[in-house]
């Protein structure tokens, strides 16, 4: 048996050698993003939502795309939205974006342990959690802070999750950034990745059985779909015909493991939908109006009783995995520069000022609004303790909501530690 770097030298050998996928360029070399299969803007039809997934299998393979390179949008996948909806996208986008900065910032200084930013990844979040009904279920991964923030999410609320504060509604039992929010319909953020595909399979049985119309909604990375809850979401969610719409996020990278690692080489992620009898579209994650509209298309379809979706967004994670993570190691610094979809916010302002209903003079004015917005609400998430400072949390806390009638061999530790620590 051989190993081989290259499929090439595979061929020539004549013997069965094994494929190890390689990215195209490692820090120091060019950026190189010809492996990304791209269709034209407008090129790509939009079929009615009753189409049979035989009939659509080449819409996972396809790129929808609606921004062209000059701002136009084009093709029948535009959804036409009105000027204000447009700009509450855009500020939604930006707000996620500012809002990342300042808590990487935060990190930076010692003031939170960690975080995970979104940055690139925005439009995704934003135009789906827009184009979805507010009494729909999601299921985020963590790179997800666009649903809080366009379900009106407090700040506040999300930098003391961060602070694991007395106002973080984990109680401080959880990692920066795993969030849930049971009235905004966002259900709890895992680091087991994967995860929310079965929870949201299963929710949107749930909601079926009860007769009722709100549809699950899911997103995980494209490292994520070699995980086997995968396999076994897409085969309950296609035997029972749920209503859920199963996102996979591909930019392109799972930390330092490049997508072919996941089997994104050779077909599209997308591409695994039809062999299992899943409608399966693929489309730029960089573009709002098109994600707008392939989530709409794809609600409907879910709403009307028509089945499951899986829907591939591709897009490049702009920033580190984490603040625990240097892509310089591992990629070129400059790679993003060389995205061939461009960034999602300078697409959108773009889009915008070509229909008149932007301007650079807005976009600095609401730059400073929402820059304001943030340090004010850090301000108030302090007053509610940090890692340094108090107030603290109760740390005999730590015992409770796991037991309905706590058991006496945990009533015996949590009163240890309150000895232990003076606090009985
Ligand atoms: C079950 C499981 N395996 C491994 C990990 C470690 N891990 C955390 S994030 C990550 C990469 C995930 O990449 P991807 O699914 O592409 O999502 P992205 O971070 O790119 O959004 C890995 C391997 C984990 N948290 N859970
Ligand atoms: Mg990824």
């Amino acid at each position: 048996m051989q190993v081989s770097c290259t499929t090439c030298e595979g061929a020539m050998s004549n013997k069965p050698t094994l494929h190890i996928p390689h990215p195209p360029a490692r820090p120091g070399d060019k950026p190189d993003f010809s492996y990304v299969a791209l269709s034209d803007p407008g090129a790509v039809d939009r079929p009615e939502v009753n189409t049979s997934v035989r009939a659509m299998a080449y819409l996972s393979e396809e790129l929808i795309r609606v921004m062209d390179d000059d701002g136009n949008a084009v093709g029948p996948w535009h959804p036409h939205l009105d000027e204000r909806d447009l700009q509450i996208g855009l500020r939604h986008m930006l707000l996620t974006r500012l809002f990342d900065a300042y808590m990487v910032r935060m990190q930076r200084q010692g003031k939170i342990s960690f975080y995970m930013q979104s940055l690139g990844e925005e439009a995704i979040s934003v135009a789906q959690s827009m184009a979805l009904r507010p009494t729909d279920m999601l299921f985020p991964s963590y790179r997800c802070q666009g649903l809080q923030v366009a379900r009106g999410r407090s700040l506040v609320d999300l930098m003391c999750q961060c602070l694991s504060n007395t106002n973080d509604m984990c109680k401080g039992r959880q990692m920066p950034v795993m969030y849930h929010w049971a009235r905004g319909k966002i259900f709890s953020v895992t680091g087991n990745l994967t995860v929310q595909f079965p929870q949201a399979v299963g929710w949107a049985m749930a909601a079926a059985i009860k007769g009722e119309d709100n549809i699950a909604v899911a997103w995980i990375g494209d490292g994520s779909t070699a995980e086997a809850d995968f396999h076994h979401a897409l085969t309950f969610a296609a035997v029972y015909q749920a209503p859920v719409m199963l996102n996979v996020v591909n930019n392109q990278w799972a930390i330092s493991t490049f997508q072919g690692f996941a089997g994104g080489e050779r077909r599209s992620f997308a591409s695994r939908g039809p062999g299992y009898g899943i409608a399966s579209l693929r489309v730029d994650g960089n573009d709002f109006l098109a994600v707008h509209a392939v989530t709409e298309w794809a609600a409907e379809r879910a709403r009307r009783g028509h089945g499951p979706c899986l829907i591939e967004h591709v897009t490049y994670r702009a920033g580190a995995h984490s603040t625990s993570d240097d892509p310089s190691r591992y990629r070129p610094r400059d790679e993003y520069a060389s995205w061939p979809l461009g960034d999602p916010i300078t697409r959108m302002k773009q889009f915008m000022q070509k229909s008149g209903c932007w301007s650079d003079d807005q976009h600095e004015k609401l730059t400073a609004e929402l820059t304001q917005h943030i340090s004010e609400s850090w301000q108030d998430a302090e007053s509610y303790g940090t890692m340094t400072t108090g107030p603290f949390l109760d740390r005999s806390e730590l015992f409770e909501d796991v037991y309905r009638d706590m058991p006496a061999h945990l009533i015996e530790q949590r009163d240890e530690l309150r000895r232990l620590i003076g606090e009985d």
